[in-house]
């Protein structure tokens, strides 16, 4: 049909791509998917995402679903699965359930200048553009945007240099990326049941606390939801896969880091707050590069834990 901006699944897309897919599903949809642009990226660039529902969103009777992804430029895997739930509570629904009990906002590309970048100029780029305050700021630029949410903020695991990968930025929420995230969370925070954000890579779904190792008050719940999330994804997983490793970030991970937007998320009410570590199958920085031919594998098996992970948000 003339109009249709079909979302390939056989290799990565630019942001383009990802934005016609998600306007023309938008025009498709318009009974069930509003298109939002939240704001500009420090570089100009739209940051959209979806409002799915298929009642009244205004109305707030339902949980809401809030995945995040491409928060860091090089995880390319991780937009896709966000478009993918997109294709899957639009184009091509199989769990009828999810699309009608659930309200669902995706925002496949939290850093679109730094997604941009990986495409145009390196990359491996993790964080923002951003050029702030900071004298050296405009030498290095950047914020690594899972360092920069305001929870405990700049504490462990973070960098005052702007040149780090890690740098926490000169303030909490310093970037207009992670404050859109954190505007969608504080809008919506009484009814999202479950928050999501998907990162590369090393098969992991991990929960907070990740600023210092502790076990939250829903450290049960959390825990509990994760490992059948993992267990649906590993279900559907390939022989040359990891198994999904399930648990709280900085033991799982064997480090602290401060300021991420699942502790974030869930320092402010968000009972359910992950982050998914997509399959890698490599090391170094070529683990960020998941060979294309695994893209459609990946989304199909990601949603199978987006949808456990929703359906038992409904019953905790
Ligand atoms: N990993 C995450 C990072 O920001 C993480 C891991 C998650 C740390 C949650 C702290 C809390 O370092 C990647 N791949 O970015
Ligand atoms: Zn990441």
């Amino acid at each position: 049909r003339s109009g249709f901006r079909s979302m390939p699944y056989n290799n990565y897309q630019r942001l383009d791509v990802i934005y016609a897919y998600m306007q023309d599903i938008a025009n498709r949809f318009p009974n069930t998917v509003r298109l939002v642009t939240a704001a500009n990226s420090f570089q100009g660039r739209p940051i959209r995402y979806l409002r799915i529902s298929t009642t009244n969103f205004e109305d707030h009777s339902k949980p809401v679903i809030f995945i995040d992804g491409g928060i860091h430029s090089r995880e390319w895997i991780s937009p896709p699965t966000v478009t993918w739930a997109i294709r899957k509570l639009t184009e091509d629904v199989t769990e009828p359930d999810l699309l009608n009990n659930y309200d669902w906002i995706l925002l496949p590309v939290v850093n679109p200048d730094g997604y941009e970048f990986t495409f145009t100029n390196t990359r491996f780029w993790r964080k923002t553009r951003s050029t702030n305050t900071h004298s050296s700021s405009s030498i290095c630029p950047g914020v690594d945007g899972n360092r920069n949410y305001d929870f405990a903020w700049n504490t462990v695991g973070t960098s005052n240099s702007p040149c780090s990968d890690i740098y926490a930025g000169d303030r909490p929420f310093s970037e207009v990326e992670t404050q859109v995230v954190r505007d969608i969370l504080q809008e919506h925070l009484a009814r999202i049941a479950l928050y999501i954000t998907v990162h590369s890579y090393g098969s992991m779904i991990l929960y907070p606390w990740g600023h210092d190792g502790s076990l939250s008050h829903n450290g049960l719940g959390l825990h509990t939801v994760g490992v059948a999330m993992a267990n649906a994804i590993d279900a559907l997983s390939l022989p040359n896969f990891p198994r999904y490793v399930v648990g709280n970030s900085a033991l799982v991970l064997n480090y602290r880091a401060a300021g991420a937007a699942e502790d974030y998320a869930h320092s402010i009410g968000v009972p359910l707050a992950y982050t998914y570590e997509l399959p890698g199958l490599s090391w170094g920085n070529q683990g960020f590069h998941l060979d294309p031919r695994y893209i459609e594998q990946v989304c199909r098996e990601t949603w199978a834990g987006f949808v456990v992970g929703a359906r038992r948000a409904a019953e905790l």
